[in-house]
């Protein structure tokens, strides 16, 4: 769709007017963008009626447009020189990047070069990178942030279900829900207009929210609303367990839809058989009572959903604890049954599509297996390539940030869409990788911390300069438009993606226009499990200018996918797994004085804040980290509101003033992550990581807080 001409103003003048969505999260809220040449800021912003926000934006969107001019915009590429990064013409900095990439690859092999993508990226682009990172580089070494975000419900979804759609059933079901069991999930913070699809079961007493801190959603609760939970960080498991375990106990499974629809039953009922209230309340500190009232309350008919997000996943266990929240799900007949389900929230503008196009460690498009010979085929005949020529699966996100500068590791990195020095766990380890690095490649369109460590930073368009899809949380596939044109200087990541793949004699066609990229990324996706073939950017504009959605699998013929599992799972014999997953143990291995640090966010910022700390009214609102406390906690350590504190452990420090709430446990510590430097959460997190998805635990690190000595705070 290109702009449409609505706006008269008042001298006749026709003013161009563009229908797309935010650049931030997954809601991804229908925006309007006028074009406003006079002012500081080039376009402006309203909310557009959409049924996932309905007009609604917060904070983030509403200033988004600030970013387009912000002072700090890259519009020139840059090149170390002498230890500074200086302007270079796109000539220097390409041929650069071209001659350093081919001059490492024949000195140590195609895997020597990493390629790490993100969430944020358009379908055209992910898939671009996918497709370079095999074809132009060769290499296998290529995986992205959403290992942070959507790596663990993924791996569940995938073995319950043998589809991994973060909701399978549009966001607007939830308007008639009675009963909603939220685990993990602050989305009156990180998707404010997505509340109101919390409003039927907050009015119905029914929104039930699992959360150690009295999160904004939790406050939600209150007043009649539902219930809220506090469990103890990293206890989930157990608590699902538990509340599988009341179900069973007290004859409230649908044995009929068990019975039909899943395998697995006998095994999942043993392993829940030991999880007696009494030892969940001792594992959780969730009272007795109150899980028996929860299992009740899900069991109550019909209306009833459960749903996750990165407080339950982003665990060394997480793909097990929403295994759980699904086995839960399967038991009480809830999945693919119109007016109840399962799902997870998913995080990142594009955090569906990303995963379903190949920047993946493992997958090609359509989400098919790179180890898949089927797959490697269908896709390698798309590209007019040999099979052969395709490399195997990575390694993901962790072990690649792993293996920066390590003999047999990875030499050089090209980073789209990441701020991974102050969003991934150990970061001061990955600041030390990317610093032995040989060659660090940054394209983005501010100079993030990741950025200004690079050897090339190349500067790349933004969203509202140009023209693509997303894939939001429902899988519904979206349109971004242009409404301005970007800045002289800048280019867009197809295009850079296309002339490196070019002087590298990469063989294939490598498209530029997002339109013409999406049909070859549509066409490699026919027959996969995301199939997106019978989409165009051109057919998207039509069915979106009538209001109706476009849910995958879309192939080629169809009317697309509002909602899945209807009649059958995705797994050869049409049912869904029950898994038996055990617990671990609670508090193994913290020390007495020790405090859990749980992690997550605040409304005003996003991700890295790489793109919101560039926003004044946002950095005003939240200018600088804060590590929540219980008052009873802060007294103990002799801790008052306001003082700096000292976050520790033995992999960093972060400095913090104190902001006591009684929204905490008395045994933990909450730290946002948008923040960097001596600011930065990450430096505490481990690496540590789930065996199933390989998702980082950035939920429950042990750390001890201080206050901090009277120089530092002068400092
Ligand atoms: N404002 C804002 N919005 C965003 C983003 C952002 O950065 N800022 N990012 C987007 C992205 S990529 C994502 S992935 C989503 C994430 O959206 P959410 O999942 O809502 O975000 P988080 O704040 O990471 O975590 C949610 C809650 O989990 C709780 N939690 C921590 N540990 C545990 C635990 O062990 N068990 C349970 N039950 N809960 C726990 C935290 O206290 C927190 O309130 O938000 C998206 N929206
Ligand atoms: N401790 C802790 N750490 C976490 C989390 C947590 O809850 N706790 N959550 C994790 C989660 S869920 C996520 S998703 C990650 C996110 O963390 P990051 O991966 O760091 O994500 P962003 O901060 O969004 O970084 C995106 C960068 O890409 C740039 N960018 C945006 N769009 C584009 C584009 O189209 N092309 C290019 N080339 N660049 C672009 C932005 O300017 C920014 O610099 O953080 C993870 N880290
Ligand atoms: S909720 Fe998400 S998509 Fe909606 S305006 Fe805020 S950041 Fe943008
Ligand atoms: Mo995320």
């Amino acid at each position: 769709m290109d702009v449409d001409v609505t706006i008269d103003d008042e001298n006749g003048a026709a003013r161009m007017t563009a229908d797309t969505h935010c650049p931030y999260c997954a809601l991804q809220c229908a925006m309007t963008l006028t074009p406003a040449p006079a002012g500081p800021v080039p376009v402006t912003v309203t909310g557009r009626a959409f049924p996932t926000n309905r007009g609604g934006l917060c904070k983030k969107g509403w200033t988004s447009a600030e970013l387009l001019s912000t002072p700090g915009r890259v519009t020139t590429p840059l090149v170390r020189r002498d230890g500074e990064l200086r302007e270079a013409t796109w000539e220097e900095a390409l041929t650069l990047v071209a001659t350093r990439l081919a001059e490492l690859r024949r000195e140590d092999g195609a895997d020597a070069v990493g390629v790490f993508g993100g969430g944020g990226l358009t379908n055209e682009k992910a898939y671009l990178l996918g497709k370079f990172a095999r074809l132009a580089l060769g290499t296998s070494r290529i995986d992205y942030n959403g290992r942070f975000c959507m790596a663990s419900a993924a791996a569940a979804g995938n073995r319950a279900f043998g589809v991994d759609r973060g909701m399978p059933f549009p966001v607007t079901d939830l308007d008639d829900a009675e009963t909603i069991l939220l685990l993990g999930s602050n989305v009156a913070a990180t998707m404010p207009p997505f509340i109101g699809h919390l409003a039927g079961a907050r009015a119905a007493g029914g929104l039930i929210v699992v959360d150690p801190r009295r999160s904004q959603t939790a406050q939600l609760t209150a007043n009649g609303g539902g219930i809220h939970l506090q469990p103890a960080p990293g206890t989930d498991l157990a608590l699902l367990l538990g509340l599988l375990h009341v179900v069973l106990a007290e004859g409230l499974a649908d044995t009929r839809y068990v019975e039909e629809r899943t395998t697995g039953f006998d095994a999942v009922r043993r392993s829940v058989a030991s999880w007696w209230p009494e030892r969940v309340q001792e594992h959780t500190g969730v009272p007795v009572a109150q899980l028996r009232e929860v299992a009740r309350r899900l069991a109550r008919g019909r209306g009833t959903y459960i749903l996750t997000g990165r407080g339950v996943e982003q665990h060394v266990d997480g793909t097990d604890t929403a295994t759980a929240a699904i086995n839960l799900a399967l038991v009480l007949g809830l999945v693919g049954r119109p007016g109840s389900g399962y799902g997870t929230l998913t995080g990142q503008g594009n955090g569906q599509g990303g995963r379903e196009h190949g920047q993946k460690s493992d997958q090609l498009p359509g989400y098919r297996k790179i180890a898949d010979p089927e797959a490697r085929e269908a896709v390698a005949a798309v590209w007019g390539v040999d099979p052969a020529v395709l490399p195997g699966p990575g390694v993901p996100a962790v072990e690649l940030l792993g293996m920066l500068g390590r003999p047999g590791g990875v030499r050089a990195l090209m980073v789209h869409g990441s701020n991974v020095v102050v969003s991934g766990p150990d970061a001061g380890a990955i600041r030390a990788g990317l610093e032995a690095l040989d060659l660090l490649v940054v394209c983005d369109f501010v100079l993030s911390e990741t950025a200004a460590l690079a050897d090339v930073v190349l500067p790349v368009t933004q969203w509202a300069e140009e023209e693509g899809t997303m894939t939001n949380l429902e899988g519904r596939i979206l349109r971004r438009t242009r409404a301005i044109e970007p800045p002289p200087g800048v280019r867009s990541e197809l295009d850079i993606l296309a002339e490196l793949a070019h002087r590298l004699g990469a063989p294939s066609v490598w498209p530029t226009d997002p339109a013409d990229v999406f049909d070859e990324l549509a066409r490699a996706s026919a027959g996969g499990i995301a199939d997106y073939s019978g989409l165009s950017h051109a057919l998207l504009d039509a069915q979106l200018a009538d209001g109706e959605a476009a849910h995958w699998p879309y192939p080629a013929g169809s009317t697309g996918t509002p909602r899945l599992f209807l009649d059958r799972f995705g797994h050869e014999d049409g049912r869904a797994r029950l898994v038996p997953v055990r617990a671990r143990e609670v508090d193994a291995g913290r020390e007495p004085g020790e405090l859990t640090l749980i992690t997550g966010r605040l409304l005003e910022h996003y991700q890295s804040g790489a793109q919101t700390r560039r926003v004044p009214e946002l950095v005003s609102a939240q200018p600088e980290v804060r590590a929540e406390l219980h008052p009873a906690t802060a007294a103990r350590l002799g801790i008052g509101e306001g003082d700096l504190v000292l976050v520790r452990n033995p992999r960093g420090e972060v400095a913090a003033r104190a902001l006591l709430t009684g929204g905490m446990r008395i045994d933990t510590v909450f730290l946002p992550f948008h923040f960097a430097g001596r600011q930065c959460a990450n430096v505490l997190t481990e690496a540590a990581v789930d065996p199933i998805s390989a998702m980082p635990e950035f939920k429950r690190t042990a750390v001890t807080v201080e206050r901090a000595a009277e120089q530092e705070e002068a400092a």
